[in-house]
């Protein structure tokens, strides 16, 4: 029973609905989102319709309203999940996890932001200085990460280019003592290529538009003076985000020359795709000449004798892009290192009580497709089909297993397993990557089309797979470089061009060289190595993709993460518009009306007896005010039975299981009414009326 809100705002949790139909889902859903109401439980998972405008349900008075109270206290929100992940880690504890799911722009990263801030507001009631010091530093990272990991593209103003999982550590009291960010993949080509009415990384406009006197003044000048780039219009503000981005970093710790070398790369990197070399000479504080050889020429070792060997004018644009696409990168994952330096458990506390539990929280890139989808999108919706696996997975098993732990017995529901697309990509030696990975590794000339050439021979009788080749009439597959993957969420062509490259990766080694000496405070970031580029190697995108996986699929990946399913109500970024079409696509390709069928097909609700007992022990003389009974669970029953309900509630182990809903209003009228009677009786007594 998620509330005692009024009906006009719809049903707060979907399992109370009369029938599970579409039809009755998204006639709730759309209402609550019509009223204001943007949040909505299936049981404990929540789903929430991105409002697109400022609402007033974050401030510090609804934050107490949920500190410490079950998800059915109040009405649906995040904090509530917020502080069920958090209570669960106290209570039991153990690690827990937040999992953010929905396509791009459907309000993942905002999520996060109230879940962390949430976290961050109820913790440390003691003010203890380390604690605040680092309750500051998780919630200023999220704003340098974002200035440097996102962009606006036509999906999103402030679209996440990278996937980001975020452990917060808390000490024996439950105060957070320290964290960790793991980034996944940056999209760096967005450096050096953009969609039309997308803009690169917002850092780079952060740097042009400011005239500050924070950066030292020849770098102004040289960013003043890069020729080409010139900020589109956007309703992104980015001076104001410059000067909060610039003290973050100052309240993370990042020395003034750090800074500096931070605007150095942005400025060589716009320098570089303007291709004046002098300025980049000037900037990495070398001769312009080792800049010119370091893009024209290639050191190479043949025999016993080094030679510089010139490249093709394809060659040294190649190189160029890819420098700049490194220098990105790297400093990105600098600047991830940096904060984690500041942000990690500090050994005092914890160690010092040999306790440590950690809430993650993952928001990652959400699903997207767009005009021309490249390696890029592929990328990400592989990761998306990932945590869509692990939703099913889990939340079934977690469903199931409570079951069985509690000794109630379960019925299967029937759903679409998208496990099948997640084997078209990963599987070994048929699946997509590996024929990439295959065709990377064969020495000689390979280009992306011997690679479509493989996909066609390996997967022309995969059901969620085609090309123009496979399907030579279908409309959608203009070129003869598409090809289409029917992902969970939508089918998208992509384009083959760039997926070899993409997933070689190569940095020449005499770039390292020159990007190694030069940029002293990131020159950790450019490990020079003994071996030769690393483009005959396993792709090393996919080994980034490895990482992600391998960590949903750890021991020590938290067992039952608490889950948030964003949906994006409209593509116009409306606060009035809900696109009932667009809205009831992502309502199927989540699987919530499954979910919904799973919750009920079992108990809609499930209580401790303790807790249940608090709640109802008014209703029934045998509980009221105390029972005699050997255990709580057998005062359940009594209680139970007392009410006439005993034929629609089974009793497990350690909680009692409520199948329909209306068991649970009746019990809550009851209650209100004993509540209410109680109340009055106490008046009178206060009166001296009794
Ligand atoms: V992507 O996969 O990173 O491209 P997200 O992360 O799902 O995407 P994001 O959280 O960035 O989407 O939300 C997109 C925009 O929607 C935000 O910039 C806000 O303008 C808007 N939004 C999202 N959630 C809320 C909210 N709870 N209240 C108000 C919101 N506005
Ligand atoms: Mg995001």
């Amino acid at each position: 029973m998620a509330e005692h809100e009024s009906l006009e705002f719809g049903k707060a949790d979907f399992v109370l609905l009369d029938s599970v139909s579409l039809e009755e889902f998204m006639a709730n859903l759309k209402l609550r989102f019509e009223k204001g109401r943007i949040y909505t439980y299936i049981g404990e998972v929540v789903v929430s319709v991105n409002p697109y405008r400022a609402m007033n349900i974050y401030g510090r008075d609804t934050i107490e309203q949920y500190k410490g109270r079950e998800l059915y206290e109040r009405p649906p929100h995040l904090f509530a999940i917020a502080d069920a992940a958090y209570k669960a880690m106290k209570r039991r504890n153990k690690d827990t996890c937040i999992v953010i799911s929905g396509e791009s722009g459907a309000g993942k990263t905002e999520a996060s932001k109230y879940i962390m801030q949430y976290i961050a507001a109820i913790t440390n009631p003691g003010q203890r200085a380390e604690v605040e010091r680092v309750k500051n530093m998780l919630l200023k990272s999220n704003c340098v990460l974002e200035a440097f990991g996102n962009a606006k593209t036509n999906r999103n103003d402030n679209s996440s280019r990278f996937g980001k999982y975020m452990d917060i550590n808390f000490d024996f009291k439950g105060d957070p003592i320290g964290g960790h960010i793991n980034n996944y993949l940056l999209e760096k080509s967005r450096v050096i290529f953009q969609q039309e009415g997308e803009r690169s990384f917002h850092s780079f406009y952060q740097v042009c538009v400011c005239v500050s006197v924070s950066i030292d003044a020849l770098i102004v000048l040289l960013i003043h003076s890069v020729p080409s780039f010139s900020p589109p219009q956007s309703s992104i503000n980015d001076g104001a985000d410059f000067k909060a981005v610039a003290d973050a970093m100052k309240v993370i710790g990042f020395t003034p020359d750090e800074i500096q070398t931070v605007y150095k790369v942005l400025a060589t990197i716009l320098h570089l795709n303007s291709k004046v070399v002098a300025v980049i000479g000037v900037l990495l504080a070398t001769k312009e000449e080792n800049v010119g050889k370091a893009l024209l020429y290639r050191t190479v070792a043949t025999g016993r004798d080094v030679i510089d060997k010139q490249h093709t004018t394809q060659e040294a644009s190649y190189g160029r892009d890819a420098l700049a696409k490194a220098m990105y990168e790297r400093m990105f994952c600098w600047i991830v290192g940096r904060i984690n330096d500041v942000i990690e458990v500090k050994n005092y506390d914890a160690k010092v009580h040999g306790k440590n539990t950690v809430i993650g929280v993952l928001d990652i890139y959400g699903f997207e497709i767009f005009q021309n989808n490249s390696f890029e999108q592929f990328c990400i919706n592989y990761c998306n089909e990932k945590l869509q696996q692990l939703f099913i997975q889990l939340v079934l098993r977690q469903e199931q297993e409570e079951y069985q732990r509690e000794g109630i017995p379960w019925k299967h529901i029937d759903y679409f397993n998208n496990q099948i697309i997640v084997d078209l990509v990963e599987l070994q030696h048929k699946g997509i990557f590996s024929v990439l990975d295959e065709a990377c590794m064969t020495v000689g000339k390979v280009t992306d089309e011997v690679f479509l050439q493989g996909l066609n021979s390996k997967l022309a009788k995969h059901a969620h797979y085609t090309s123009r080749k496979l399907s030579p009439t279908d409309k959608s597959l203009e070129f003869d470089r598409d090809f289409r993957i029917r992902h969970y969420a939508g089918d998208v062509v992509y384009s083959v061009v760039g997926f070899i490259d993409k997933n070689k990766d190569t940095l020449f080694q005499d770039f390292k060289r020159l990007l190694y000496n030069r940029l002293e405070s990131t020159h950790t970031c450019y490990p020079l190595s003994s071996r030769p580029p690393p483009s005959l190697s396993h792709g090393p995108t996919v080994a980034f993709y490895d990482a992600l996986i391998t960590n949903f699929s750890s021991p020590f990946f938290p067992p039952e993460p608490y889950y948030v399913r964003c949906i994006k109500p409209n593509d116009v970024k409306s606060p009035l518009l809900f696109e009932y079409e667009r809205c009831r696509h992502q309502v199927e390709y989540l699987g919530l009306l499954e979910n919904v069928r799973v919750r009920r097909a079992g108990f809609a609700n499930r209580q401790e007896y303790p807790r249940f007992l608090q709640r109802y022990k008014m209703i029934s003389e045998f509980t009221w005010p105390n029972h005699d009974l050997p255990s709580d669970k057998e005062a359940v029953k009594r209680l139970v039975q007392g009410c006439g309900f005993e034929h629609d509630v089974a009793y497990g182990k350690t909680k009692v299981f409520v199948r329909t809903p209306r068991t649970l209003f009746c019990l809550e009228e009851q209650r209100d009414e004993m509540v209410g009677r109680i109340v009055l009786f106490l008046q009178k007594v206060w009166r001296g009326t009794i």
